[in-house]
């Protein structure tokens, strides 16, 4: 009896120490989209990063796949409270494209469909952000935000947009979708910032 109750005592401790404050686990991947589903294809997708000067630089499909691709699990934190733990992506790191973006220290990221989200620049750099193309060793399915989704977990999900398109970058941080509609323009979920 005293080794079982141990053993659940640290596995739970274990969990509750990667558990943000008003979270529950979830072994599911639940599907939460503002919207219907856009349907993009490889052929068709880019990745731009919008200049303070206007400028636009690109990457198609195959160019994003000729940078480092890397390995990434983490845990996923939903302002709907919702968290899983141990999630595996691949992806390629915002480092590698915000490189010679210029200067700017927000960003608007922007989606197929029109979502949009706020995040600060140095949010996506320094290895904490992706632009993921598979989940759990599958390519991204469309529901998850396939062909390419933004990951930057150490904030709430609403802020990883599905769809990724592109981000802009800005002067001074400007809300997004839901942050025009109560969100926090943060979201840290070990502060819970969830609303205004
Ligand atoms: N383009 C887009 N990205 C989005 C959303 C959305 O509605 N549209 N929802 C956000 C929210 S609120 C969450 S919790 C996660 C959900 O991702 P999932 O559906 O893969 O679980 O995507 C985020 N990214
Ligand atoms: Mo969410």
């Amino acid at each position: 009896m005293g080794v079982i109750s141990r053993g659940f005592g640290a596995r739970r401790r274990e969990s509750d120490d990667r558990l943000p404050p008003g979270q529950y686990l979830t072994e599911d991947f639940p599907v939460l989209s503002a919207g219907p589903t856009p349907r993009v294809s490889t052929d068709a997708w880019e990745f731009a990063v919008v200049g303070l000067d206007g400028i636009r630089r690109t990457w198609s499909w195959a160019q994003l796949h000729d940078l480092p691709l890397e390995d990434i699990t983490t845990d996923i934190h939903c302002v709907t409270r919702w968290s899983k733990l141990g999630t595996r992506w691949r992806g390629v790191s915002l480092d590698h494209l915000l490189a010679d973006a210029g200067d700017g220290d927000y960003t608007r990221v922007f989606s197929y469909g029109g979502y949009t989200t706020n995040v600060p620049r140095a949010d996506l750099t320094g290895g904490r952000a992706w632009v993921a193309v598979e989940f759990d060793g599958e390519p991204l399915a469309a529901e998850h935000g396939g062909p390419a989704r933004l990951l930057v977990p150490h904030v709430y999900f609403w802020k990883s947009a599905k769809w990724v398109h592109g981000l802009d970058l800005l002067e001074k941080d400007e809300p997004g979708f839901w942050e025009q509609n109560g969100y926090n323009m943060y979201g840290d979920p070990w502060k819970e910032e969830r609303y205004w």
